[in-house]
């Protein structure tokens, strides 16, 4: 049994079309037109696919393929189509369409499953343009209250909600498990690494036991604008000077918890951005990561007691600055359920696909959903190990050895029941 991986790759080109941009990537940001246009398409070719469509309450899509036992509850794949402002083809929207593509397959060869099949497309994974990150996973497991969510702003304080509305996918479906739909018996995802390890190694299948924990925070930086010329130097209350600073402080806190330490300041909205006048106040964030949790908090109160040691080194006559610290979201280090890495890594040997254990240092919707359910992913490499860069590439036999993989995980915990006549004539085919 092998899945299509030409038709695999079609689509994830045709739905790279929807935010298309001229470098070659895809930006499709959360709850935008294009994420709602984008949204659309995984609906119809859902429901070509025969899977019976809902949208829950924070725009969650899931699409159910029928089981022989509809008492079992479902065995879970997906990921998310939504993307960074400068992202790729196959960050999340891979996941996503390679658990179409294994509805699709089980349809060519007539396969009904014991279980039922739900592939998903979570809402808001990226959280660059609303915290919290993996919001519609996160909802779904409980962490978050989909009427809290809903009130979440963007900077321009425009809401989860509102947007929702706009694109018609404020759903009516149960956020998380509930009597009518009871949750996975086992959740799957099929993502690219997003980082060298597998090239590097030249593997083409990465066995993914966990995630790193993330804390990430809001930095508000308050000094005084002034004007370029006449301001001496030691009476400037330069807000950029001092998040320089705070750069600086976060790279050597997370290289002080090497190697599995990440530190990045990403996001800087300096006001007033104008050339010859002292920046006055700084929005920015911190995104601290590590694979142990005691390290994660030493780096947590390093970056704190760094924002107070820079308030007090930009000290003049006038006053100071203020650098405010708040937390934005965060997550425990993620440890994937040992019987669903098994399942992965026996249908990577099955195949004879060269594998290895890796932990993802990227969130993904996986480490909520897992939560709820045993939960194990699937990593395939990406060219140059770039991904959050219109760049992002990836070759079509790792995409497609991936979702073979991701085939056999989910049939292994499914169950097959065998159309007889189908399965004759299918096992011809492969
Ligand atoms: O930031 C992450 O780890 C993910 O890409 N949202
Ligand atoms: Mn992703
Ligand atoms: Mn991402």
């Amino acid at each position: 049994m092998r899945v299509n991986g030409q038709r695999l790759w079609d689509s994830l080109m045709e739905l790279a079309q929807i935010g298309a941009t001229d470098k070659g990537g895809v930006k499709r940001i959360a709850l935008t037109e294009l994420d709602g246009q984008g949204r659309d398409l995984v609906v119809r070719w859902m429901r070509e696919a025969g899977l019976t469509v809902r949208v829950d309450s924070i725009g969650n899509i899931f699409g159910q393929r029928p089981g022989k036992d509809p008492k079992r509850a479902p065995v879970g794949t997906g990921s998310h189509i939504d993307t960074q402002p400068s992202g790729g083809k196959f960050d999340g929207n891979y996941g996503v369409l390679a658990g179409l593509e294994v509805v699709r397959t089980l349809n060519d060869l007539g396969i009904e499953t014991e279980a039922p099949i739900e592939v998903c497309a979570w809402t808001n994974e990226e959280g660059t343009r609303f915290t919290p990150v993996m919001m519609g996973s996160g909802t779904w497991a409980g962490l978050f209250k989909p009427e809290d969510m809903h009130l979440r702003p963007d900077f321009e304080g425009i809401t989860v909600g509102e947007e929702l509305k706009k694109i018609g996918y404020l759903g009516t479906a149960p956020c998380g498990p509930s009597a009518e739909y009871p949750g996975f018996a086992a959740y799957f995802e099929a993502h690219i690494e997003q980082g060298p390890v597998l090239e590097d190694a030249d593997l083409p299948i990465g066995v993914v036991t966990g995630a790193l924990g993330q804390r990430w925070f809001d930095v508000e930086i308050v000094g005084q604008e002034a004007h370029a010329g006449p301001t001496p130097m030691p009476l400037r209350r330069d807000a950029l000077l001092a998040l320089s600073h705070l750069v600086q402080a976060v790279n050597r806190i997370a290289l002080a918890e090497a190697p599995h330490g990440r530190g990045t300041v990403g996001f800087v909205q300096v006001s007033p951005n104008s050339r010859n006048v002292i920046p006055g106040s700084i929005k920015s964030t911190i995104d601290l990561r590590h694979a142990d949790d005691d390290a994660l908090n030493r780096m947590e109160k390093a970056a704190y007691a760094a924002a107070e040691e820079i308030a007090a080194m930009v000290k003049t006559r006038s006053g100071g600055v203020s650098v405010k610290v708040t937390p934005a979201t965060q997550f425990p280090v993620c440890k994937f359920d040992p019987d669903c890495i098994n399942a992965v890594r026996l249908g990577a040997n099955a195949l004879g696909l060269a594998n290895m254990d890796i932990v993802s240092g990227a969130g993904h919707d996986a480490v909520y959903v897992g939560r709820t359910c045993p939960a194990a992913m699937i990593f395939v490499p990406c060219k140059d190990g770039i991904s959050h860069n219109e760049v992002e590439d990836a070759k079509p036999e790792h995409l497609e050895a991936g979702c073979n993989v991701l085939l056999g995980a989910m049939l292994e915990r499914a169950g097959v029941v065998v159309a007889k006549e189908k399965a004759a004539a299918a096992s011809t085919l492969a």
